[in-house]
């Protein structure tokens, strides 16, 4: 059965209800409706519908000649078929009411008994064609023209129809319990956004206090780990002694040497000669040597020391334990003056000060003013921070993303997020293409190769669309219907970036039916989906009347 039929019969199901009430009334001249009854009542004369200056005897009614203007004497002939002839979808899409103004009756009335009542255009009345699509009862041939004879059909065309609207019905029932589920399905999502807002709102407080103690904990570390020891200390700060004791072993001979040369030369050289030169030089000898304390045997001192740098010796210096981490420079120092005998400390405390900035040169102590690499426990503690820092970042965009999400547009009862990021694919052409409710759309060759986008989400729309339905139901129909627009797609070459309206309509299941590629790279899809069955902003409450299912 096609469109037509389906849809007129379902515009007109009250009529049946009407037609059953009139039984017991006068019964209606040829063609008229039980709606227009009213109009044909009388019994001598009638009245034009729209034009009630104009009465007619009856005689006139179904003459075949069209006197009223409005064509309402000539319900059941074609005579008047000339005033504005109806179009065929206009007494199934809009009913009696929106007829076009210069017409009264919306077509001949076909009673189609054991099936459906339905009006056939006046233009199909008598034509020698038996319209059982509107007309299964075949009365639009009430003439027999060129000798045709309609046969009734309506017993088998409503036997058909009724198996059929049982089919539609189930779909519908199907449909209405689907978009249910996802009405529901939508609402828990929303909910868990809500939760997981609540969860996030606490975890940042918490995070927020976790990040400051941690800043605060890094600067401490920082200020406890200036003028540190790094690790290696006691290797290099024994090989560090030896070299302060050699160097000083080498300056004390060559010292030596150098005080008995000019010794020498004081004793030698030749006063007659009147060198002012050499006075000078010999009198600053002369002041120098008056100067020196007099020389006390070392000899116990240097043992000492090299005891303490001898590893086999007692009283060596433990160099390992200053290998630690927690112990700043000035402990060491002090640490390291605990371990000298009394005669060696005066000499080793003048020297601690070399010795100190022989370290720091050397690497061995942290120089507080250079940007030597910073310690495990200031880099743990800057990591941690790090850390924290990293996740409470993570939470705060988490938290925005939910709290945008949650005033987004979702359609009716929030359903599309109930559908969100669901794919449904569809062969078409050379392509099969993808749709992924409020995500993507994507183009995929059949012989492989890269996809190409068609468009990401942007917004749901509300189109006009006025589609004729197929018999499978599979299709728009006409009305208002809900749009997903899709943008920002791969570029086209030579063209514009990819994108893709598609336009929903009521389904027992997500399905793409039909895909059609309007300009270069401008694609539309038609897609069945029970998340619009029974919308009402969409005309789809009366989509089962319809036959979209
Ligand atoms: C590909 C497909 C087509 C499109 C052309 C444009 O072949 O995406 O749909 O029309 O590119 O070049």
């Amino acid at each position: 059965m096609g469109r037509q039929a389906l849809s007129s019969i379902a515009i007109l199901l009250p009529l049946i209800t009407a037609t059953a009430n009139a039984v017991s009334e006068a019964p209606r001249p040829r063609g008229v409706g039980p709606d227009f009854a009213k109009y044909y009542k009388d019994a001598t004369s009638f009245t034009c519908i729209s034009n009630p200056e104009l009465k007619l005897d009856v005689s006139r009614i179904n003459d075949d000649y069209c006197d009223c203007p409005d064509g309402s004497d000539e319900p059941g002939t074609s005579a008047c078929s000339y005033i504005s002839p109806l179009s065929p979808k206009q007494p199934s899409r809009y009913g009696a009411t929106k007829i076009n103004a210069s017409q009264a009756l919306p077509g001949f009335y076909c009673k189609n008994k054991g099936h459906i009542a339905s009006y056939v255009p006046f233009t199909n009345v008598n034509d020698g064609v038996c319209d059982y699509e509107l007309c299964c009862d075949g009365s639009d041939e009430w003439e027999g023209v060129g000798g045709i004879k309609c046969e009734d059909r309506c017993a088998k065309i409503g036997k058909e129809w009724k198996k059929q609207d049982e089919a539609r019905q189930k779909g519908l029932g199907n449909a209405n319990r689907r978009r249910k589920e996802l009405v529901a399905e939508a609402e828990r999502l929303r909910k868990e956004v809500e939760d997981r807002i609540q969860t996030l709102q606490a975890q940042i407080k918490g995070q927020e206090v976790k990040v400051e103690a941690l800043i605060r904990t890094l600067a401490d570390v920082e200020r406890s780990e200036k003028g540190k020891v790094v690790r290696g200390a006691g290797r290099e700060g024994s090989w560090a002694l030896r070299t302060v004791k050699d160097e000083r072993d080498a300056a004390k001979s060559k010292m030596g040497e150098l005080e008995a040369i000019l010794k020498r030369f004081k004793e030698e050289y030749n006063p007659n000669f009147n060198d002012e030169g050499v006075k000078r030089a010999v009198k600053a000898w002369e002041d120098y040597a008056a100067s020196q304390p007099v020389e006390e045997d070392n000899s116990a001192r240097d043992r000492d020391l090299e005891d303490l740098l001898n590893p086999s010796s007692e009283s060596a210096i433990k160099w390992d334990d200053f290998d630690t981490e927690e112990e700043s420079d000035v402990e060491l120092l002090y640490k390291f003056e605990e371990y000298l005998p009394t005669p060696v400390r005066t000499w080793v405390d003048e020297k601690l000060r070399a010795l100190r900035i022989t370290l720091i040169e050397n690497g061995i102590l942290a120089d507080p003013h250079t940007d030597s690499p910073e310690s495990k426990r200031v880099t743990d503690a800057r990591d941690q921070l790090s850390s924290a820092q990293r996740d409470l970042d993570n939470d705060r965009n988490e938290l925005t993303k939910h709290n945008e999400d949650l005033t987004k547009e979702y359609g009716p009862d929030s359903i599309f997020r109930a559908l969100k990021g669901v794919c449904v694919n569809q062969d078409s052409g050379e392509y099969t293409y993808e749709h992924c409710f409020l995500d993507k759309t994507t183009q995929k060759p059949k012989k492989g190769g890269g996809h190409t986008g068609m468009g990401n989400f942007v917004r749901i729309e509300k189109i006009t669309v006025d589609d004729d339905l197929p018999a499978d139901g599979k299709g728009l129909g006409s009305g208002e219907r809900y749009a997903l627009k899709y943008e920002n797609g791969q570029h086209c070459w030579n063209g514009p970036n990819r994108s893709t309206l598609v336009v929903l309509a009521c389904a027992e299941k997500d399905e793409i039916w039909k895909i059609v590629e309007e300009e270069k790279c401008v694609y539309r899809m038609e897609v069945g989906t029970p998340a619009v069955c029974g919308v009402k902003e969409g005309h789809q409450t009366v989509l089962p009347a319809h036959n979209e299912l």
